[in-house]
């Protein structure tokens, strides 16, 4: 995602932390973040150059065409390192963070660092195209306009859907499209939020769920019907902004289920 799909998840998941892990974040977030973990969201994104070998972790390639992820045959860099995807980078910033011992606490770890990538990764890991094919490089390599605008495949999941939906529905102000994705949260999808919540056999997170999931909706939603040079308009605009808030709604949801059973 670009900085408002971030954004809105940090929002929303800020929003539904326990006291325990609230605490726990406010400790950890550098004093300019004033406490405010939205403001951070994209921090992995400002790094990428400087810590060069976490480029890697934004994404995971999966087999062309296939539409299935398996951590053991998809989690790897581009030399084959496995464990170096999105997904492997959850569960590491996860263990991690499962050793915060309180305030005061040393760690051999920069906890601040590792909340600032976790947020993050949840994050992509709801982008479907940060789980899509290998040889489209999850849709950056597939031209196509955005309306009048030249564009990517990926960018326009990235950034141009929602920053559309928010210039015309919420007047351009990102708070009026994270609260209408709350206001979702607490109605329409009221009865399945604690399913997005539940993580199998009593883990702490479940990546290998949220990038399965990813693939799916990749090959339904953002791949279905676009090829070289498509253009992209209120058809697609429309029929697609409803999975973007889906999973917006289920990453906040899920970094906050995560922060709160790792600080519970
Ligand atoms: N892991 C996972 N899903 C799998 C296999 C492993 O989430 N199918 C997790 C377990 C460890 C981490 O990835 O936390 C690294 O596992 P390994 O060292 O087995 O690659
Ligand atoms: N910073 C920090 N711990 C972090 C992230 C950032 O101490 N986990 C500091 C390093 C920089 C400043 O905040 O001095 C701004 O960081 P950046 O440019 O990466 O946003
Ligand atoms: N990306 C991805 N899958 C890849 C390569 C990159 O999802 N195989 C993501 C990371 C960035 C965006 O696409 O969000 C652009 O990547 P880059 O700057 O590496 O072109
Ligand atoms: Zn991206
Ligand atoms: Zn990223």
């Amino acid at each position: 995602w670009g900085t408002e799909g971030h954004f809105t998840i940090c929002k929303i998941a800020q929003s539904r932390l326990s006291k325990a892990a609230e605490d726990a974040v406010k400790q950890l977030l550098p004093e300019y973040a004033n406490n405010d973990l939205a403001s951070v969201c994209s921090w992995a994104d400002n790094v990428k150059f400087r810590y060069h070998w976490s480029s890697a972790l934004h994404f995971i390639d999966t087999p062309d065409k296939l539409c299935t992820y398996q951590y053991n045959r998809d989690c790897k860099d581009e030399d084959g390192v496995k464990g170096r995807c999105v997904a492997g980078a959850i569960n590491n910033y996860t263990t991690q963070l499962l050793g915060y011992d309180g305030a005061s606490s040393q760690s051999e770890y920069n906890l601040t660092e590792a909340l600032l990538f976790l947020s993050h990764f949840m994050g992509d890991i709801h982008q479907p195209l940060h789980v899509g094919f290998t040889s489209d490089r999850g849709g950056n390599t597939i031209d196509v306009h955005w309306y009048t605008r030249k564009q990517v495949l990926h960018h326009v999941w990235d950034s141009n859907i929602i920053e559309t939906a928010e210039e015309r529905f919420y007047d351009s102000n990102i708070d009026g499209f994270v609260d209408a994705i709350q206001q979702n949260i607490t109605t329409k999808w009221a009865d399945i939020v604690k399913k997005w919540e539940t993580c199998s056999l009593n883990k702490t997170t479940c990546p290998d769920i949220y990038a399965s999931e990813g693939i799916k909706a990749a090959c339904d939603w953002a791949y279905k019907g676009v090829t070289e040079d498509s253009t992209l308009e209120d058809e697609y605009f429309n029929s697609r902004l409803p999975i973007v808030n889906l999973r917006l709604a289920q990453g906040g949801v899920r970094l906050a289920a995560t922060l709160n059973r790792i600080f519970g």
